[in-house]
């Protein structure tokens, strides 16, 4: 366990700090996420939905939507007093995929955000860290109004290896939001140690 209390009387160390990227199809509440745990001002390039934008910007299920994210979000939180995240959040639509390559560099883990109505919009997110063995947790946001399925159903429908963790959770709320960000960074480190050849051999 990683996340227990630093001991009493410790010095303060340097903080390690890590990268985490927040994916995952169009609408699905991944600035919002970002918004929501940031201790900083969140940086945000988000776009107004245009007329124009009408024939390729798809919101089906979030229609009062009237912002896209184009670029980016960052933001920071600091989970402990010495393990700092620094999260970026990716443009949901096809149209701006260019970017995730130069966002993924250097990153530790992933969240992929999914919405039940459109399980389908994150197959993309799934796929691209299964190629790059980019370790990464799922995050259900529970919209209101959405169906409640639980996590392992999930998992069958995204057809995710056992090991990859799936969480339900609420893009507006920090604390449920902290619980993923743990838990990708937990997965992340375990995977990191499963890999690892043990000197003896
Ligand atoms: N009810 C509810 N609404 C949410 C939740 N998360 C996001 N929203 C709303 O859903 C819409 C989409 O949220 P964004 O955070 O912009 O989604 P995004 O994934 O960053 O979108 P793109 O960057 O365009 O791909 C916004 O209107 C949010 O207010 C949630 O957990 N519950
Ligand atoms: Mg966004």
């Amino acid at each position: 366990m990683i996340f227990g209390r630093p001991e009493r009387g410790t010095t303060p160390v340097e903080p390690v700090t890590l990268k985490i990227l927040v994916a995952g199809g169009f609408g699905v509440g991944k600035t919002t996420l970002v918004g929501a745990v940031s201790e900083i001002k969140p940086l945000r390039t988000e776009e107004l939905l245009s007329e124009a934008g009408r024939p390729v910007d798809d919101t089906r299920g979030v229609e009062t939507k009237n912002t896209t994210t184009v670029a980016m979000d960052f933001g920071r939180i600091t989970l402990r007093e010495d393990l700092v995240l620094y999260l970026f959040g990716t443009p949901g639509q096809d149209r701006f995929w260019f970017l995730w390559d130069e966002l993924a560099t250097g990153a530790l883990g992933a969240v992929v955000l999914a919405d039940t109505r459109r399980l389908e919009d994150c197959f993309a997110a799934v796929d691209y860290f299964e190629r790059r063995a980019i370790p990464f947790v799922v995050g259900v946001n529970c919209f209101d109004g959405a169906d409640r399925y639980p996590a392992e159903t999930v998992r069958q429908a995204l057809d995710l290896d056992a090991s990859v963790p799936v969480v339900l959770c609420d893009a507006r709320e920090r604390e449920t939001v902290k619980h993923v960000l743990i838990d990708v960074v937990e997965h992340a480190m375990a995977v990191a140690a499963a890999g690892r050849v043990p000197a003896s051999t």
